[in-house]
């Protein structure tokens, strides 16, 4: 079965910057998607440092937009930013242990992330700029 995520317009806020990075994010998870199979843990370390970087640039790209737009919901929005971290630095862990099906743990994740994130939580920033 096809794992791989198609970009399409649903997914875009409409900030410019903000869907690029969200792009990145894609590719990502369609990288970790193309060799979920096979991947060793090398390969996920790998992913899981793609992720990292890109934690790091984005969520500090977001949240600088909100914070200058004087966003109600930066707080709340930052410890979702926050608890992604988390996660990502608990996979790192789950590396080390070698722990079974981390592949598929870490591909549920990112996708749940995609849907329930940037669909969701993302677009409430958008939507609110653009009122
Ligand atoms: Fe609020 Fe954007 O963060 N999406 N990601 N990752």
């Amino acid at each position: 079965m096809n794992k791989k995520i198609i970009w399409d317009q649903s997914f875009e806020t409409g900030i410019a910057e903000i869907d690029t990075q969200h792009q990145r994010l894609v590719e990502i998870i369609n990288s970790l998607a193309d060799g979920i199979v096979q991947a060793s843990m090398d390969d996920l370390h790998n992913i899981l440092t793609q992720l990292k970087e890109y934690a790091n640039y984005h969520f500090r790209a977001e949240e600088t937009l909100m914070e200058a737009a004087g966003y109600a919901g930066l707080e709340e929005h930052k410890s979702e930013h926050l608890a992604f971290v988390d996660q990502i630095l608990l996979f790192d862990l789950d590396v080390i242990l070698a722990s079974e099906g981390l592949a598929w743990d870490m591909f549920h994740f990112l996708r749940g992330w995609l849907t329930n994130h940037i669909l969701v939580v993302d677009k409430k920033f958008s939507t609110a700029m653009s009122a």
